[in-house]
């Protein structure tokens, strides 16, 4: 009879049941990794508008307007506020989309990836 210990040794108890023959049947286990995730931060500047701030929020970040309001003004007294989390990927994305929006607006706007 094989039982696992349940642990993250993934390593099987092994015993040898009542008749002579003892057989051994391993379950295979596989490991699933999460994908390591990254917050997506805002920081403060002294020009880029409230409001674009907040409809940036809205935007690509999917908060409803009193929600990017709350974050906005957090950025704007704290310097910076987390906007989401996201993979990798996703994150990298919602940075250049949100840097390219700004510049393209002429607003100073930085937006980074921190690993959480
Ligand atoms: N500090 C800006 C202002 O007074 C507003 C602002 C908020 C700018 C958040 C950037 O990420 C930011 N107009």
């Amino acid at each position: 009879m094989v039982e696992f210990t349940g642990d993250s040794s993934n390593k099987p108890i092994v015993t040898a049941n009542t008749k002579s023959d003892t057989s051994v049947v391993l379950k295979e286990r596989v490991k699933v990794q999460r994908p390591p995730l990254y917050g997506v931060i805002l920081l403060n500047d002294d020009y880029t508008p409230m409001e674009f701030v907040v409809m940036i929020l809205e935007k690509h970040f999917n908060k409803v307007h009193e929600e990017a309001t709350q974050i906005m003004l957090k950025v704007h007294t704290e310097g910076r506020a987390l906007c989401g989390i996201y993979p990798y990927e996703i994150a990298e994305t919602k940075v250049t989309l949100v840097t390219q929006e700004a510049q393209r607006d002429g607003h100073p706007l930085q937006c980074v990836l921190e690993r959480t």
